[in-house]
């Protein structure tokens, strides 16, 4: 058994600067890198190298993704946009400009949806039974035609539709567990009944207006959209509530040959970008039912892809989690938050349990209804 992660030093290189969105220059306060840096990823490869975890990986390279690659998902205009911002220096795109593409930025983006599709070719040949792409930027966000929330091209996406054109498969799914709505897998799939896309996301948090249940897709992707809108402060047992009532259910449903995770740490107990309660057992409870589900469903085929996930205290340790479940690999590495915070009286609460039933309600009468 092993466990492919890409890893690749120029991904670290994509430049977000020191301003965030519209929080540009300021007299006031004083600049200081976005959320989404370098530095918070460099810290989830140290603690995966310093655990000895990383030699019993297989890591994989990576190349950037080819112009076909990325225009099974974005239009000519989009990347031509991408391009031009690139060669003249670099500047913010999409809503409220909260993507910076960076001087030659095209390059590093192009490179991450490269290792997205590395991933997944590593597990459809059979080389790794499962994959980590530890990329950014990420891709979540991305629109066919529009940047959005630091996400230039959808790598996720990107490497679900190579899976289905080029890879031969005809059904995938995808789980996106990122505490913020994944609209840009959902519109890039609407209409395309050959992918199941699940987002999980606190209600009403980013995109603004987005990922209510009442999006289910259309046309003859009618039935493979699910959103499953949370309230903040959810934490373990609304997320392990709503995998076991509608995730689950779902994919045993729909019966994916390859499960893509967009994979955020966004909802953990500390991120300035959210206000959801996981811990890094929770991560870990999310990844080893996956991974279960992917057993029975799909050979064990799954693909995760690095989306947001802030707080560089603990979201190391929450990556580490979802890569000692992947490998089946235990280290020796305690996580230090959470005997302190694993709140074994983390309960279901009521208005937790509705909105998860809400899904459910979906799920039972316009998903699997339809299918
Ligand atoms: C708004 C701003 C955001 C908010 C959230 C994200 C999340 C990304 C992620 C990105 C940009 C600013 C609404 C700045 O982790 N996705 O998974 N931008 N937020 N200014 N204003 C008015
Ligand atoms: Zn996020």
């Amino acid at each position: 058994m092993t466990t492919g992660l890409v890893w690749e030093e120029r991904l670290m290189w994509h430049d977000t600067g020191m301003y965030f969105g519209p929080a540009d220059v300021s007299p006031w306060i004083e600049p200081i890198q976005p959320p989404e840096n370098a530095d918070g990823k460099r810290r989830i490869k140290n603690l995966l190298d310093r655990s000895g975890l990383t030699k019993k990986l297989s890591v994989l390279s990576c190349s950037p993704a080819s112009n076909e690659d990325v225009r099974r998902v974005h239009t000519a205009k989009y990347l031509d946009e991408v391009q031009e911002l690139s060669d003249t220096g670099g500047g913010n795109l999409g809503l409220i400009g909260s993507t910076r593409v960076g001087n030659k930025g095209i390059d590093i983006a192009l490179l991450a949806a490269g290792g997205a599709i590395s991933a997944t070719k590593a597990v459809l040949a059979g080389k790794v039974d499962n994959a980590y792409a530890l990329i950014r930027p990420p891709g979540h966000h991305a629109r066919p035609n529009e940047a959005m929330g630091f996400c230039i091209f959808a790598n996720a996406a990107v490497a679900g539709l190579y899976a289905l054109d080029m890879g031969g498969l005809d059904r995938i799914a995808f789980v996106d567990w990122d505490v913020h709505h994944g609209n840009g897998t959902q519109e890039i799939f609407w209409e395309d009944p050959r992918a199941l896309t699940i987002s999980l996301h606190q209600e009403n948090c980013f995109p603004p207006a987005s990922g209510s249940t009442s999006e289910i897709g259309a046309a003859r992707g009618i039935g493979s959209n699910i959103n499953i809108p949370l309230p903040p402060g959810c934490g373990e047992a609304a997320y392990l509530a709503a995998f076991d009532q509608v995730v689950l259910p779902a994919l045993e449903a729909f019966k994916p040959q390859l499960i893509i995770v967009p994979c955020g740490f966004d909802a953990g107990f500390h991120d300035p970008l959210g206000r959801m309660m996981l811990t890094s057992h929770s991560f870990r409870l999310l990844a080893a039912r996956i991974k279960a589900a992917s057993q029975s469903i799909c050979d064990g085929k799954i693909v995760m892809t690095h989306e947001g996930g802030y707080s560089p205290h603990s979201v190391p340790f929450h990556c580490l989690a979802v890569l000692e479940e992947l490998s089946g690999v235990q280290t020796d590495v305690m996580d230090p938050y959470l005997q302190p915070l694993l709140n074994k009286t983390d309960k279901l609460l009521p208005h937790q349990a509705d909105a998860v039933s809400r899904a459910e309600d979906v799920l039972k009468e316009d998903i699997l209804s339809e299918k």
